[in-house]
C-alpha cells in the first residue's frame, strides 16, 4: 500500500514538473538583500556598462575632492579673521579658462567612451533568434516570431502575497521562496552564446523591458516597435522587472529568462511548438 502511494506521488510530481528546460539551472541574474552594486554581467554590454561606471565613478570621486579640497582653503584661508582685507577684484582671465577648458575635457573624456558604449547597444546586429515582446497591464507576452508561436507571462502568485499554497507553486517551477515576486509562470528561453534580438512594443501603457544582466531596458511603447539585442554569455536563469510606472500592478510583472544550451533550446522548442501552437497565429504571416 505505502509503495503505491508512494509511486502515485512520485507521478504526480513528475506530472506537474513544467515542461520547460530549465533542470539544473543556476540562479545568476537577480536581485540580493543589501546588495548596493551591479548584477554580475552575462553580456558584453553589461560588462561595458559596468566598466563604464567604474570609470565615471573615479571621475566624479576625483572632482568630489577637488571641490571639497577648494572649500575647506577658502574656508581657513579667507575667513574674516586670517582675512580681514578682501581682495576687491572680479576677473582673472587664466582661472576662467581653467574652469571652462576643465569640464569641456572632462566631459569629451566621459563621451569617448560611453558615445561607442551606447552605439553598441543601440546598433541591431543580425539577430539568431527574434522574440517580439509586448507589455500588457500587467504581464508580458512573448512571440517567437521565426517560430510561429506565443506565450503569455505572469507573476507565480497572482494574489501578490508569499502564502504556502504560492511557496509550493514556485517549487513545482523549480524556484523556492526566494524567488516570489520575480519568478513568473513561463520564462523566455533562449539559447547560450547566440544574438537574440528582442522587439519591444506595449499594448496599453508605456512599460519597460529590463533584465540587469543583460545590460538592457528598453521601454515598451504602444505603436511603436523598439528594439534591443543581447548574447548571453552564461547558462542560468536570469530576472528583470518592469522598468516604467504602468499602474497598479507594475511591480507584479516581472521577467525570467532561462540561457540554455543549444540542445535543451532545440528540445524547449519543440516542446513549445506543440504546446503553444495556434495561440497567437496573427504574426505568422510575418515569419521567414
Ligand atoms: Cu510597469
Amino acid at each position: 500500500m505505502k509503495t503505491i502511494l508512494t509511486l502515485t506521488g512520485l507521478l504526480t510530481a513528475v506530472s506537474t514538473m513544467p515542461a520547460l528546460a530549465q533542470d539544473g539551472l543556476e540562479i545568476i541574474g537577480r536581485p540580493v538583500p543589501g546588495g548596493t552594486g551591479f548584477q554580475p554581467a552575462a553580456t558584453s554590454l553589461a560588462r561595458g556598462l559596468h566598466s563604464l561606471d567604474h570609470l565615471v565613478l573615479v571621475i566624479i570621486t576625483l572632482i568630489c575632492i577637488l571641490v571639497v579640497g577648494l572649500i575647506t582653503v577658502v574656508i581657513l584661508r579667507y575667513n574674516r579673521r586670517t582675512n580681514p582685507t578682501p581682495a576687491t577684484f572680479t576677473h582673472n582671465t587664466p582661472v576662467e579658462i581653467v574652469w571652462t577648458l576643465g569640464p569641456i575635457l572632462i566631459l569629451v573624456l566621459i563621451g569617448s567612451f560611453s558615445l561607442p558604449e551606447l552605439f553598441r547597444q543601440q546598433e541591431i546586429p543580425e539577430g539568431d533568434i527574434t522574440i517580439k515582446v509586448t507589455g500588457n497591464q500587467w504581464f508580458w507576452s512573448y512571440e517567437y516570431v521565426d517560430e510561429g508561436f506565443g506565450f503569455d507571462s505572469f507573476l507565480i502568485g497572482s494574489g501578490k502575497v508569499l502564502t504556502p499554497e504560492v511557496e509550493q507553486e514556485l517549487v513545482d517551477a523549480g524556484y523556492s521562496r526566494d524567488e516570489f515576486l520575480l519568478a513568473t509562470d513561463t520564462a523566455v528561453v533562449v539559447p547560450v552564446g547566440k544574438i537574440v534580438v528582442m522587439q519591444v512594443t506595449g499594448s496599453d501603457v508605456i512599460h519597460s523591458w529590463t533584465v540587469p544582466a543583460f545590460g538592457v531596458k528598453q521601454d515598451a511603447v504602444p505603436g511603436r516597435l523598439a528594439q534591443l539585442w543581447f548574447e548571453a554569455e552564461r547558462e542560468g536563469i536570469y530576472f528583470g522587472q518592469c522598468s516604467e510606472l504602468c499602474g497598479k500592478d507594475h511591480a507584479y510583472m516581472p521577467i525570467t529568462v532561462k540561457v540554455v544550451s543549444q540542445e535543451a533550446y532545440d528540445e524547449w522548442l519543440a516542446g513549445a511548438k506543440e504546446e503553444y501552437a495556434g495561440i497567437a497565429p496573427d504574426y505568422r504571416v510575418a515569419s521567414r
